[in-house]
Protein backbone atom coordinates (compact mmCIF):
# COMPACT_ATOMS: atom_id res chain seq x y z
CA UNK A 1 0.00 0.00 0.00
CA UNK A 2 1.24 3.51 -0.83
CA UNK A 3 2.24 5.61 1.99
CA UNK A 4 0.98 9.08 2.89
CA UNK A 5 2.48 10.14 6.40
CA UNK A 6 5.85 11.78 5.42
CA UNK A 7 7.70 10.19 7.70
CA UNK A 8 6.84 6.51 6.61
CA UNK A 9 7.84 7.89 2.78
CA UNK A 10 11.25 8.94 3.45
CA UNK A 11 12.02 5.87 6.27
CA UNK A 12 10.94 3.54 2.63
CA UNK A 13 13.43 5.59 0.86
CA UNK A 14 11.43 8.91 -1.02
CA UNK A 15 12.80 12.00 -1.05
CA UNK A 16 10.75 14.69 -0.28
CA UNK A 17 10.72 17.81 -1.44
CA UNK A 18 10.68 19.39 2.80
CA UNK A 19 12.19 16.73 5.18
CA UNK A 20 9.63 15.56 7.40
CA UNK A 21 10.64 16.64 11.20
CA UNK A 22 10.25 15.54 14.79
CA UNK A 23 12.48 16.27 17.36
CA UNK A 24 14.40 13.81 20.27
CA UNK A 25 12.83 14.41 23.84
CA UNK A 26 9.95 16.29 22.46
CA UNK A 27 8.22 15.76 25.29
CA UNK A 28 9.87 16.68 28.14
CA UNK A 29 10.93 19.55 30.51
CA UNK A 30 12.01 22.93 28.19
CA UNK A 31 8.04 22.80 27.83
CA UNK A 32 5.96 24.15 30.23
CA UNK A 33 2.64 22.02 29.83
CA UNK A 34 5.10 18.83 30.21
CA UNK A 35 6.52 20.38 33.81
CA UNK A 36 2.77 20.73 34.64
CA UNK A 37 1.36 16.93 33.82
CA UNK A 38 4.30 16.03 35.12
CA UNK A 39 4.07 17.37 38.60
CA UNK A 40 0.23 15.92 38.51
CA UNK A 41 1.94 12.33 37.89
CA UNK A 42 4.10 13.12 41.06
CA UNK A 43 7.84 11.83 39.52
CA UNK A 44 8.79 10.90 36.17
CA UNK A 45 8.76 6.79 36.74
CA UNK A 46 4.25 7.79 37.73
CA UNK A 47 3.94 9.50 34.71
CA UNK A 48 6.21 6.60 32.54
CA UNK A 49 3.57 4.19 34.35
CA UNK A 50 0.25 6.32 33.84
CA UNK A 51 -0.79 5.44 30.20
CA UNK A 52 -3.31 8.74 30.23
CA UNK A 53 -0.69 10.83 31.47
CA UNK A 54 2.23 9.21 29.47
CA UNK A 55 -0.05 9.81 26.35
CA UNK A 56 -1.00 13.26 27.35
CA UNK A 57 2.58 14.26 27.40
CA UNK A 58 3.36 12.57 24.20
CA UNK A 59 0.77 14.83 22.42
CA UNK A 60 1.52 18.05 24.03
CA UNK A 61 4.15 18.86 21.35
CA UNK A 62 2.19 17.67 18.60
CA UNK A 63 -0.17 19.63 19.82
CA UNK A 64 2.40 22.64 20.11
CA UNK A 65 4.22 22.27 16.71
CA UNK A 66 2.56 20.03 14.39
CA UNK A 67 5.42 17.49 14.72
CA UNK A 68 5.27 14.87 11.47
CA UNK A 69 6.31 11.87 13.95
CA UNK A 70 5.48 11.50 17.93
CA UNK A 71 7.60 8.78 20.44
CA UNK A 72 6.02 7.55 22.66
CA UNK A 73 6.89 8.68 26.01
CA UNK A 74 8.96 6.36 28.27
CA UNK A 75 12.72 5.74 28.71
CA UNK A 76 15.12 2.76 27.73
CA UNK A 77 15.16 2.15 31.67
CA UNK A 78 12.37 0.84 31.41
CA UNK A 79 13.47 -2.50 30.33
CA UNK A 80 15.95 -3.10 33.25
CA UNK A 81 13.04 -2.42 35.34
CA UNK A 82 11.17 -4.94 34.41
CA UNK A 83 13.96 -7.59 34.25
CA UNK A 84 13.67 -7.37 37.61
CA UNK A 85 16.68 -3.95 38.60
CA UNK A 86 15.61 -1.73 41.23
CA UNK A 87 15.74 1.96 39.18
CA UNK A 88 14.72 5.15 40.80
CA UNK A 89 15.37 9.16 39.55
CA UNK A 90 17.22 11.62 41.82
CA UNK A 91 16.22 14.75 41.13
CA UNK A 92 18.67 16.86 39.53
CA UNK A 93 21.07 14.10 39.05
CA UNK A 94 19.25 11.48 37.25
CA UNK A 95 18.37 7.40 37.49
CA UNK A 96 20.02 4.81 39.70
CA UNK A 97 20.07 1.59 39.67
CA UNK A 98 21.07 -1.51 41.37
CA UNK A 99 24.59 -2.60 39.90
CA UNK A 100 25.91 -5.95 38.17
CA UNK A 101 28.88 -7.35 39.40
CA UNK A 102 28.77 -10.63 39.81
CA UNK A 103 27.18 -13.78 38.23
CA UNK A 104 24.58 -13.72 41.68
CA UNK A 105 23.54 -10.18 40.92
CA UNK A 106 22.41 -11.60 37.05
CA UNK A 107 20.41 -14.24 38.62
CA UNK A 108 18.62 -12.77 40.47
CA UNK A 109 17.34 -10.91 36.99
CA UNK A 110 14.12 -12.56 35.40
CA UNK A 111 13.55 -14.01 31.69
CA UNK A 112 12.70 -11.86 29.52
CA UNK A 113 9.74 -13.44 28.76
CA UNK A 114 8.43 -12.56 31.75
CA UNK A 115 8.41 -8.23 31.22
CA UNK A 116 5.11 -8.07 30.03
CA UNK A 117 3.08 -7.49 33.28
CA UNK A 118 5.31 -4.63 34.42
CA UNK A 119 5.61 -2.83 30.96
CA UNK A 120 1.58 -3.40 29.87
CA UNK A 121 1.19 0.36 31.12
CA UNK A 122 3.53 0.94 28.27
CA UNK A 123 1.48 -0.67 25.57
CA UNK A 124 -1.55 0.67 26.94
CA UNK A 125 -0.23 4.24 26.35
CA UNK A 126 0.82 3.00 22.58
CA UNK A 127 -2.79 1.80 22.35
CA UNK A 128 -4.35 5.31 23.24
CA UNK A 129 -1.80 7.22 20.98
CA UNK A 130 -2.72 5.43 17.86
CA UNK A 131 -6.56 6.21 19.15
CA UNK A 132 -6.09 10.12 19.50
CA UNK A 133 -3.10 10.88 17.44
CA UNK A 134 -3.96 13.30 14.09
CA UNK A 135 -3.90 11.14 10.96
CA UNK A 136 -0.93 12.24 9.09
CA UNK A 137 1.48 11.59 12.39
CA UNK A 138 3.72 8.93 12.82
CA UNK A 139 4.02 7.09 15.92
CA UNK A 140 7.70 5.95 16.82
CA UNK A 141 8.19 3.26 19.49
CA UNK A 142 11.38 2.99 20.84
CA UNK A 143 14.20 1.39 23.41
CA UNK A 144 17.40 1.51 24.10
CA UNK A 145 20.13 -0.58 22.19
CA UNK A 146 21.63 -3.10 24.52
CA UNK A 147 25.05 -1.61 25.24
CA UNK A 148 23.72 1.37 26.12
CA UNK A 149 21.48 -0.11 28.70
CA UNK A 150 23.99 -2.44 29.89
CA UNK A 151 26.27 0.74 30.82
CA UNK A 152 23.33 1.65 33.00
CA UNK A 153 22.56 -1.58 34.58
CA UNK A 154 26.34 -2.66 35.09
CA UNK A 155 27.15 0.70 36.69
CA UNK A 156 23.83 1.04 37.93
CA UNK A 157 23.79 4.94 36.61
CA UNK A 158 24.53 7.03 34.18
CA UNK A 159 28.78 7.13 33.32
CA UNK A 160 30.72 9.67 31.64
CA UNK A 161 33.00 6.90 29.79
CA UNK A 162 31.07 4.03 30.70
CA UNK A 163 34.13 2.41 32.47
CA UNK A 164 32.30 0.00 34.55
CA UNK A 165 30.47 -1.93 31.38
CA UNK A 166 34.13 -1.70 29.70
CA UNK A 167 35.50 -3.56 32.76
CA UNK A 168 32.88 -5.98 33.41
CA UNK A 169 33.42 -6.37 29.36
CA UNK A 170 36.70 -6.82 29.83
CA UNK A 171 37.76 -8.67 32.92
CA UNK A 172 34.14 -11.37 32.98
CA UNK A 173 33.37 -11.24 29.67
CA UNK A 174 31.20 -14.39 29.40
CA UNK A 175 28.72 -12.42 32.82
CA UNK A 176 28.99 -9.46 30.40
CA UNK A 177 27.93 -11.38 27.43
CA UNK A 178 24.57 -12.95 29.61
CA UNK A 179 23.92 -9.38 30.33
CA UNK A 180 23.72 -8.69 26.66
CA UNK A 181 21.74 -11.81 25.67
CA UNK A 182 18.96 -10.73 28.33
CA UNK A 183 18.73 -7.52 26.67
CA UNK A 184 18.55 -8.74 23.46
CA UNK A 185 15.97 -11.06 24.02
CA UNK A 186 14.38 -8.63 26.44
CA UNK A 187 14.46 -5.73 23.46
CA UNK A 188 12.33 -8.14 20.59
CA UNK A 189 9.64 -8.90 23.19
CA UNK A 190 9.43 -5.56 24.16
CA UNK A 191 9.49 -3.92 20.36
CA UNK A 192 7.31 -6.81 19.39
CA UNK A 193 4.76 -5.59 21.61
CA UNK A 194 4.67 -1.80 21.16
CA UNK A 195 4.30 -2.67 17.11
CA UNK A 196 1.48 -5.04 18.32
CA UNK A 197 -0.21 -2.53 20.00
CA UNK A 198 -0.04 0.06 17.05
CA UNK A 199 3.83 1.67 17.21
CA UNK A 200 4.52 1.88 13.15
CA UNK A 201 7.99 3.08 13.35
CA UNK A 202 10.59 1.63 16.02
CA UNK A 203 14.27 3.14 17.42
CA UNK A 204 17.12 1.89 18.63
CA UNK A 205 19.14 4.40 21.02
CA UNK A 206 22.60 3.24 21.59
CA UNK A 207 23.26 6.41 23.22
CA UNK A 208 26.83 5.53 24.14
CA UNK A 209 28.01 3.57 21.06
CA UNK A 210 30.81 6.06 20.32
CA UNK A 211 32.56 4.48 23.28
CA UNK A 212 33.14 1.13 21.41
CA UNK A 213 36.16 1.01 19.32
CA UNK A 214 37.73 -1.24 16.56
CA UNK A 215 36.03 -5.10 17.30
CA UNK A 216 34.14 -4.27 20.15
CA UNK A 217 32.07 -1.68 18.51
CA UNK A 218 31.41 -4.48 15.33
CA UNK A 219 30.56 -6.83 18.62
CA UNK A 220 28.34 -4.70 21.04
CA UNK A 221 27.19 -2.10 18.93
CA UNK A 222 26.38 -3.46 15.58
CA UNK A 223 25.57 -7.35 16.37
CA UNK A 224 23.16 -7.06 19.21
CA UNK A 225 21.17 -4.63 16.73
CA UNK A 226 21.37 -6.18 14.08
CA UNK A 227 19.92 -9.46 15.31
CA UNK A 228 17.42 -7.25 17.56
CA UNK A 229 16.20 -6.04 13.69
CA UNK A 230 16.14 -9.35 12.10
CA UNK A 231 13.86 -10.72 14.71
CA UNK A 232 11.37 -7.92 14.52
CA UNK A 233 11.90 -7.53 10.34
CA UNK A 234 11.12 -11.80 10.51
CA UNK A 235 7.57 -11.07 12.72
CA UNK A 236 6.70 -7.48 11.22
CA UNK A 237 8.40 -6.97 7.94
CA UNK A 238 6.66 -3.75 7.11
CA UNK A 239 7.28 -1.56 10.55
CA UNK A 240 10.42 0.60 9.65
CA UNK A 241 13.40 0.06 11.91
CA UNK A 242 15.64 3.81 13.08
CA UNK A 243 19.32 2.84 14.46
CA UNK A 244 20.83 5.58 16.51
CA UNK A 245 24.65 4.53 16.81
CA UNK A 246 25.48 8.26 18.70
CA UNK A 247 29.29 9.07 18.43
CA UNK A 248 29.70 6.26 15.65
CA UNK A 249 31.86 8.36 13.46
CA UNK A 250 33.25 6.70 10.69
CA UNK A 251 31.64 3.45 11.72
CA UNK A 252 28.40 5.51 10.85
CA UNK A 253 29.37 4.19 7.10
CA UNK A 254 28.09 0.85 5.97
CA UNK A 255 25.71 0.50 9.69
CA UNK A 256 22.09 0.84 7.67
CA UNK A 257 22.96 -2.17 5.37
CA UNK A 258 25.36 -4.08 7.84
CA UNK A 259 22.06 -4.03 10.11
CA UNK A 260 18.95 -4.27 7.88
CA UNK A 261 17.99 -0.84 9.99
CA UNK A 262 15.98 1.34 7.14
CA UNK A 263 17.23 4.41 8.44
CA UNK A 264 20.46 5.49 10.87
CA UNK A 265 20.31 8.35 13.11
CA UNK A 266 23.42 10.74 13.06
CA UNK A 267 24.71 12.61 15.97
CA UNK A 268 26.53 16.26 15.71
CA UNK A 269 29.52 14.83 15.48
CA UNK A 270 29.66 14.05 11.99
CA UNK A 271 28.74 17.36 8.75
CA UNK A 272 25.67 17.12 7.05
CA UNK A 273 27.88 16.78 3.67
CA UNK A 274 29.82 14.28 4.93
CA UNK A 275 26.79 11.96 5.74
CA UNK A 276 25.15 12.27 2.35
CA UNK A 277 28.18 11.37 0.65
CA UNK A 278 28.75 8.11 2.55
CA UNK A 279 25.86 7.14 4.83
CA UNK A 280 22.71 8.60 2.50
CA UNK A 281 24.02 6.66 -0.32
CA UNK A 282 22.89 3.67 1.40
CA UNK A 283 18.79 5.30 2.59
CA UNK A 284 17.06 7.14 4.46
CA UNK A 285 18.78 9.25 7.31
CA UNK A 286 17.96 11.63 10.07
CA UNK A 287 19.38 14.38 11.89
CA UNK A 288 21.91 16.16 12.36
CA UNK A 289 21.45 19.83 13.75
CA UNK A 290 22.70 20.50 17.47
CA UNK A 291 20.70 20.68 20.06
CA UNK A 292 22.60 23.58 21.26
CA UNK A 293 20.96 25.91 18.86
CA UNK A 294 17.57 25.03 20.70
CA UNK A 295 19.28 27.20 23.70
CA UNK A 296 20.68 29.97 21.72
CA UNK A 297 18.34 30.22 18.59
CA UNK A 298 18.98 33.20 16.41
CA UNK A 299 20.38 33.93 12.97
CA UNK A 300 23.44 30.42 13.39
CA UNK A 301 20.01 28.23 14.17
CA UNK A 302 18.63 29.65 10.53
CA UNK A 303 21.78 29.01 8.87
CA UNK A 304 22.65 25.51 10.40
CA UNK A 305 19.32 24.42 9.63
CA UNK A 306 19.09 25.32 6.35
CA UNK A 307 22.61 23.95 5.82
CA UNK A 308 21.61 20.50 6.71
CA UNK A 309 18.09 20.56 4.57
CA UNK A 310 20.56 21.52 1.78
CA UNK A 311 22.87 19.33 2.41
CA UNK A 312 20.88 16.06 2.52
CA UNK A 313 17.98 17.46 0.07
CA UNK A 314 19.48 14.84 -2.70
CA UNK A 315 18.45 11.69 -0.88
CA UNK A 316 15.70 10.48 1.86
CA UNK A 317 15.54 12.59 5.09
CA UNK A 318 13.87 13.35 7.98
CA UNK A 319 14.94 16.47 9.85
CA UNK A 320 15.55 16.25 13.80
CA UNK A 321 18.33 16.84 16.54
CA UNK A 322 21.61 15.33 17.04
CA UNK A 323 21.15 14.67 20.56
CA UNK A 324 17.74 14.87 22.82
CA UNK A 325 16.52 18.68 23.39
CA UNK A 326 17.70 20.10 26.92
CA UNK A 327 16.23 21.74 29.64
CA UNK A 328 16.95 25.09 29.48
CA UNK A 329 16.29 25.30 25.56
CA UNK A 330 13.64 28.26 24.50
CA UNK A 331 10.57 26.91 22.85
CA UNK A 332 10.65 29.76 20.53
CA UNK A 333 13.51 28.43 18.95
CA UNK A 334 11.58 25.01 18.26
CA UNK A 335 9.47 26.63 16.30
CA UNK A 336 11.86 28.63 14.22
CA UNK A 337 13.59 25.34 13.38
CA UNK A 338 10.57 24.10 12.28
CA UNK A 339 9.43 27.31 10.12
CA UNK A 340 12.93 26.99 8.73
CA UNK A 341 12.83 23.92 7.23
CA UNK A 342 9.25 24.17 6.12
CA UNK A 343 10.38 27.46 4.34
CA UNK A 344 7.61 29.50 6.23
O1 LIG B 1 12.84 14.78 34.94
C1 LIG B 1 12.28 14.37 33.93
O2 LIG B 1 11.14 14.76 33.56
C2 LIG B 1 12.99 13.29 33.23
C3 LIG B 1 13.75 13.63 32.02
C4 LIG B 1 13.58 12.45 31.10
C5 LIG B 1 12.71 12.37 30.00
C6 LIG B 1 11.80 13.46 29.46
C7 LIG B 1 14.19 11.18 31.25
C8 LIG B 1 15.11 10.74 32.31
N1 LIG B 1 13.72 10.35 30.23
C9 LIG B 1 12.81 11.05 29.46
C10 LIG B 1 12.02 10.52 28.35
C11 LIG B 1 12.74 9.77 27.30
N2 LIG B 1 13.96 9.16 27.43
C12 LIG B 1 12.24 9.53 26.01
C13 LIG B 1 10.83 9.93 25.62
C14 LIG B 1 10.47 10.36 24.35
C15 LIG B 1 11.02 11.68 23.78
O3 LIG B 1 12.11 11.64 23.19
O4 LIG B 1 10.32 12.69 23.90
C16 LIG B 1 13.25 8.83 25.31
C17 LIG B 1 13.24 8.39 23.87
C18 LIG B 1 14.31 8.59 26.23
C19 LIG B 1 15.50 7.81 25.91
C20 LIG B 1 16.62 7.76 26.86
N3 LIG B 1 16.60 7.72 28.24
C21 LIG B 1 17.98 7.65 26.46
C22 LIG B 1 18.43 7.52 25.03
C23 LIG B 1 18.47 8.81 24.31
C24 LIG B 1 19.45 9.84 24.82
O5 LIG B 1 18.98 10.90 25.23
O6 LIG B 1 20.67 9.57 24.78
C25 LIG B 1 18.77 7.59 27.62
C26 LIG B 1 20.28 7.47 27.67
C27 LIG B 1 17.90 7.63 28.74
C28 LIG B 1 18.29 7.54 30.16
C29 LIG B 1 17.82 8.75 30.88
N4 LIG B 1 16.53 8.94 31.23
C30 LIG B 1 16.40 10.16 31.83
C31 LIG B 1 17.69 10.76 31.86
C32 LIG B 1 18.00 12.09 32.48
C33 LIG B 1 18.57 9.88 31.22
C34 LIG B 1 20.05 10.10 30.94
C35 LIG B 1 20.83 9.72 32.12
C36 LIG B 1 22.31 9.97 32.08
O7 LIG B 1 23.06 9.27 31.40
O8 LIG B 1 22.73 10.87 32.83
Amino acid sequence: MAQTKTILRALAGETLETPPIWMMRQAGRYLPEYRATRGQAGDFLSLCYNSELAAEVTLQPIRRYGFDASILFADILLLPQALGADLWFVTGEGPRLSTIQSQADFDVLKPASAIHDKLSPIYETVRILRRELPADTTLIGFAGAPWTVATYMIAGRGTPDQGPAHALKDTKPALFDQVMERLIEGTIDYLSMQIEAGAEVVKLFDSWAGSLKGADFDRYALEPVKRIIAALKAKHPDTPIIAFPRGAGERYIGFAEATGADCVALDDGVTAAWAAEHVQKDGCVQGNLASSHMVTGGQSLVEETRRIVDALSKGPHIFNLGHGITPDADPENVQLMIDTVRGT
